[in-house]
């Protein structure tokens, strides 16, 4: 059987698939991973019997076209669609002959009667990188799941969704370094929600990789998790920068989020523990969260500027399909409810029912955000309008927050 699966784009590695490719080929069957142009140009030769589908939300309607062409073409295929927004809006996918919810592995491998099953990470077989060949910077994944529920991420929900699966599953260190080693990246991204929660752990991994990779790695963390222990792991083990999510300066609105247990206080110390070791901090932030003003995402940016991180990162507020403040904003009405109206980015636009005017404000302070905090200055409210401020400050300073998030890598 030849199975295709298709992704928006293969600009940087698509781990969800790739796993998938690795146990249809442990099945004993053909696979291939294409973006969709690719996948375009190359579908009638290839034949697919199955073509798989991953999709987040905003995308629906591309890939949806995609299908309706395909359905056209003189070969019998079944379409299947997989990832976050199958699984949180399965209603918007009547064109697919599967939906699959969560995670993928055990569907596929059930569905190709092969002998293998899952039961746990290490039992899957690493990411299948035939497909992404060259890449200097590589991604690994060495959980899966996260203890917390911030309200407006897909985690909450998927921890209800999926009750029989631990909150965090954790890989063997070992074996993360081992599948390090082998495919040898000049950089690692990890892609864990939160990476090294349990610092036991975090000592083993620091001691092997340390010793037997040594490859500089970016991470994901919470600010309250980056203590002076922490902090000289992740050092030890060559970690060059980090993301952490303060998300809102807010107190009234980190309760909101269910993220009440931390406060600014936890992000000072990260930046303070992380600068010791010369790690750099992109700091995240979500602007125009459900009830937010403008001066609550100005104070947002003042706590940024004392942070100083390397690179100050911040989004726009989407409710994505099924989470819990999604559903909180409908049943509020401070959104109408039309998923298909959100878009392919966090960065562009609110959907709240807000005012132009405050829209207008959230989107050019979403612009000039990181500008802001690297040049330590805060905008007056009056600042914030197209006229006085052009977009270019943005991409400049996303350019130079990833040259310092990658460094050496662009
Ligand atoms: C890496 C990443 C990206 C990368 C690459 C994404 C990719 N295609 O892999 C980039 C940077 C491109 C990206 C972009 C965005 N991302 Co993103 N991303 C992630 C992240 C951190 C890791 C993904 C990952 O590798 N997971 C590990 C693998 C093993 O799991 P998986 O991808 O979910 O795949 C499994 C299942 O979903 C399923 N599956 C997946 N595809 C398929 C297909 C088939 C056919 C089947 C059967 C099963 C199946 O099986 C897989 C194996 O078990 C996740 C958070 C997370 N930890 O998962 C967020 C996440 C997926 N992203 C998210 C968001 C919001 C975005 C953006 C909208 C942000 C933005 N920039 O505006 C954009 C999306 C733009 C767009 N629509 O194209 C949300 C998804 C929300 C949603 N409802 O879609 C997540 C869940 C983060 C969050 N906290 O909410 N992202
Ligand atoms: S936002 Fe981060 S910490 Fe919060 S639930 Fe999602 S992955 Fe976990």
């Amino acid at each position: 059987m030849k199975v295709l699966l298709v992704v928006k784009s293969k600009a940087i590695e698509t781990l969800g698939v790739m796993y998938l490719a690795s146990v249809v080929k442990q099945a004993g069957h053909e696979c291939r991973i294409m973006d969709i142009n690719e996948a375009r140009l190359t579908v009638r030769e290839y034949k697919p019997d199955l073509i798989g589908y991953s999709i987040m939300t905003g995308d629906n309607k591309l890939f949806a076209e995609f299908d309706n062409d395909t359905a056209m073409m003189p070969f019998k295929n079944l379409n299947v669609v997989g990832g976050p927004d199958p699984t949180f809006f399965p209603e918007g996918y009547d064109w697919a002959d599967y939906i699959v919810k969560g995670e993928g592995e055990n569907w596929m491998a059930e569905y190709l009667d092969s002998k293998y099953s899952y039961p746990t990470l290490d039992s899957i077989p690493w990411p299948d990188r035939t497909d992404f060949p060259n890449m200097r910077i590589r991604d690994f994944i060495a959980s899966r799941g996260c203890n917390w529920n911030c309200s407006y991420c897909f985690n909450s929900t998927w921890n209800k969704m999926f009750p029989e699966l631990a909150r965090v599953r954790t890989r063997d260190a070992k074996d993360v370094v081992n599948e390090i080693v082998a495919t040898d990246p000049e950089f690692v991204y990890f892609q864990d929600s939160c990476f090294a929660v349990n610092i036991a752990w975090m000592r083993e991994f620091s001691k092997v990789y340390r010793s037997r990779a040594n490859i500089p790695y970016h991470c994901h963390l919470r600010p309250n998790m980056v203590n002076e222990e922490r902090a000289l792991l992740l050092h030890d083990s060559n970690c060059v920068s980090v993301k952490c999510a303060l998300e809102t300066g807010s107190n009234r609105l980190r309760k909101l989020i269910n993220r009440g247990h931390t406060n600014n206080e936890d992000a000072y110390v990260a930046a303070r523990w992380l600068k010791k070791w010369d790690i750099k901090l992109i700091l995240q932030n979500i602007l125009a969260l459900p009830t937010a003003t403008i001066k609550d995402d100005l104070f947002t940016l003042e706590v940024n500027i004392r942070c100083k991180p390397a690179y100050a990162w911040c989004s726009i507020f989407q409710p994505y399909p099924a989470t819990e403040l999604a559903n909180l904003c409908v049943k509020e009405g401070y959104y109408k409810g039309d998923f298909s109206e959100i878009g392919d980015n966090f960065f562009d636009k609110s959907v709240l029912e807000i005012t132009e005017e405050h829209k207008e404000q959230v989107a050019v302070l979403q612009r000039i955000f990181a500008f802001c905090v690297e040049m330590q200055v805060m905008p007056k409210i009056e600042d914030l309008t197209w006229e006085r401020l052009p977009k270019f400050v943005h991409e400049v300073m996303r350019k130079i927050g990833d040259k310092r998030m990658l460094p050496g890598m662009l």
